[in-house]
């Protein structure tokens, strides 16, 4: 089984981005420790607890963000970090190559049922007319990403990576410590009879999506003529896994239910690393009306409608929206 520098090197990704990911891997190492230590995370500390001041009070979510900051920074490769933890851009080396944002522990609900949650992180390239505590330098669209991935941690840990040569799974071997290539090349069905959306929320969708829904909920006695099963992690990083594993479509729609928040999940640190990710495994990603890697961002912790998944059921959700 190959480990993850040479399958890296074999895809001629430059030498400093392989030592950026591996640097953001240490840090998912050491939360999947932490997360598996459940309760007993903020009792018993930590391999790396040098790293982390005044730590054993905080949430895991706090916890992975600190870990995470502070080891990217110090990889000095780094120009500037963006978290969904972090209300501002955080500076680093003003020539540092990359700037790095993430979403340190999504589905972070799912924690206090020790259920699926995972890091989604997203690299894209520095810019160099921009101040490195310049937030404008992130607003770049999920095109420009040259990596992307996430640490799902859950019975085991797994890592789903792309660095635009396909997307990649790597499985955390817990006895030397290092992730093992378990999965050459993702390649999400075309076709799908399985949806994930959080159905409570069907009243306050706009009418495209409750009628693509309400046509897979009659299943053979509606215009799909196929029968459909539902799937809901509740965090996305869970969903997203399921798709890359077995296909399907992942759906969090514009809803009305708070005036304020029409979208829930966020572009730069959730949509644009997993669309990258479902992209490169043959799959769409889609608000519905426009492919989600080309939006132009206008903030750093902007919201968007997602649908991705399954080539075939994106594109059929999409004519919904656009008939
Ligand atoms: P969470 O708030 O628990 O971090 O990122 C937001 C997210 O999780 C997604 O992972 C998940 O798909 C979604 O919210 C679930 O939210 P709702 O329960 O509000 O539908």
């Amino acid at each position: 089984m190959r480990r993850i520098s040479p399958v890296l090197q074999q895809d001629k990704v430059d030498s400093n981005l392989i030592s950026l990911i591996k640097t953001i891997l240490a840090a998912c190492r050491e939360i999947s420790f932490r997360v598996s230590q459940g309760e007993l995370a903020g009792v018993l500390g930590s391999t790396l607890a040098e790293n982390v001041q005044g730590e054993t009070q905080k949430k895991l979510d706090i916890i992975a963000n600190e870990l995470l900051k502070e080891v990217i920074l110090e990889t000095g490769l780094v120009k500037a970090i963006s978290s969904e933890e972090e209300d501002h851009t955080v500076a680093g080396n003003p020539d540092g190559k990359y700037l790095v944002t993430f979403d340190p522990l999504d589905g972070s609900s799912n924690t206090d049922i020790n259920s699926l949650i995972g890091t989604i992180f997203s690299i894209l390239p520095a810019q160099a007319d921009l101040a490195a505590d310049d937030p404008s330098q992130f607003l770049q669209p999920g095109t420009a990403q040259l990596a992307a991935g996430y640490v799902l941690y859950g019975p085991s840990t797994m890592l789903a990576l792309t660095t635009g040569k396909g997307t990649r799974v790597y499985t955390l071997d817990k006895t030397y410590g290092g992730f093992l290539l378990t999965e050459e090349q993702v390649s999400i069905p075309k076709y799908t009879a399985e949806f994930a959306i959080n159905m409570s929320n069907q009243r306050f969708w706009q009418e495209p999506m409750q009628r693509y829904i309400d046509d897979l909920v009659k299943g053979k006695t509606g215009s799909r003529g196929k029968n459909y099963n539902m799937r809901w992690i509740a965090a996305m990083v869970g969903d997203v896994h399921r798709v890359l594993c077995r296909g399907g479509i992942f759906m969090y729609p514009t809803d009305t239910k708070d005036a304020n928040k029409p979208d829930k999940l966020r572009l730069m640190y959730e949509a644009n690393p997993m669309s990258f990710l479902v992209e490169q495994a043959g799959g769409l990603s889609s608000t519905g009306y426009q492919r989600i890697m080309e939006i132009q961002p206008t903030g750093i912790h902007q919201r968007v409608a997602v649908i991705l998944g399954s080539k075939h059921e994106v594109e059929t959700c999409i004519n919904y929206h656009q008939s």
